[in-house]
């Protein structure tokens, strides 16, 4: 599957977010996913503008925006249309059906309603998927499970990441996908062409090894083309610690890891 282009991939999904994430990524050319973990609306809105032409995803985490407003979602919705990206909601949901109901779709931040994908942990079991698929389906959203983890000392191994995989077997209608470091709890499964899932892959830097608090980072060469990921997660290696942000400084940052995330996946696709 990973030997396949994105474009040609599109066929196998029968979720719109999906669809439309593989396609965005063969029409602009880029897998990269920025991650925008800044606290001010002013410095998100920023960002994105000017990483908006190089990515297919922008991540959020909606709940650290300290003056969090309903027309930030506007304006988020304006660049997405601006720039031609999808919205990705991290918020790594993982409570009851019922609970997580209500969390994606009411509250403050009403994710549902703007974010094309969102995440969740695998370990309350399926009444996880059913809970946010009964908001989310019918809205054409797709979900990624958090099978595999970046950081050191995880405990999304083994065989909870081989359950992972077959829940999302059991409801591929809205689970388009991973969170993982590698294809490979796929592979020996990955029997037949009609199944095809996306692995979106974090702790991707070119800098830097890790940060003090566990996060451990690859090279979009080694997720891309070894691990047959596909879309690179970046954060901080593109903007830093967010504090005094230099925007060429964050252009030019994008454009780099584009270009690497992009060379290794048609390098993975021409092998
Ligand atoms: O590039 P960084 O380290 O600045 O940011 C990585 C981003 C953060 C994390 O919340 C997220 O990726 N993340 C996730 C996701 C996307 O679910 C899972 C994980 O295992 N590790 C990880 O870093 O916003």
């Amino acid at each position: 599957m990973s030997r396949l282009s994105y474009g040609h991939r599109v066929e196998l999904h029968s979720n719109s977010a999906a669809k439309a994430l593989l396609s965005l990524m063969e029409r602009k050319k880029t897998n990269l996913c920025v991650s925008v973990d800044v606290t001010s609306k002013a410095s998100f809105l920023t960002i994105i503008d000017a990483v908006g032409p190089d990515v297919c995803l922008v991540k959020t985490h909606i709940d650290i925006i300290e003056d969090f407003d309903q027309d930030l979602i506007t304006k988020l919705q304006e660049l997405s249309a601006k720039h031609d990206f999808l919205i990705f909601e991290d918020r790594k949901f993982a409570d009851i059906g019922n609970t997580v109901a209500l969390q994606y779709s009411q509250g403050v931040h009403k994710i549902a309603s703007w974010a094309h994908i969102t995440n969740a942990h695998p370990v309350p079991g399926p009444g996880i998927i059913a809970g946010l698929g009964s908001v989310g389906h019918p809205l054409g959203r797709g979900l990624l499970l958090l099978s595999e983890m970046s950081t050191k000392g995880n405990l999304a191994t083994g065989l909870y990441t081989e359950s992972a995989v077959e829940m999302a077997r059991q409801n591929r209608d809205f689970v388009i996908g991973f969170i993982a470091m590698s294809r490979d709890s796929l592979h020996q499964k990955e029997k037949d062409d009609s199944e095809d899932f996306l692995i979106l892959t974090p702790g991707v830097g070119l800098d830097t090894y890790g940060d003090t608090m566990g996060q451990q980072y690859k090279t979009p060469y080694e997720v891309v083309f070894n691990r047959g990921c596909d879309v690179i997660i970046v954060g901080r290696g593109i903007y830093g610690d967010g504090k005094n942000i230099d925007i060429s400084s964050v252009q030019t940052q994008a454009k780099r890891f584009r270009q690497e995330g992009w060379n290794a996946y048609l390098k993975r696709i021409d092998g």
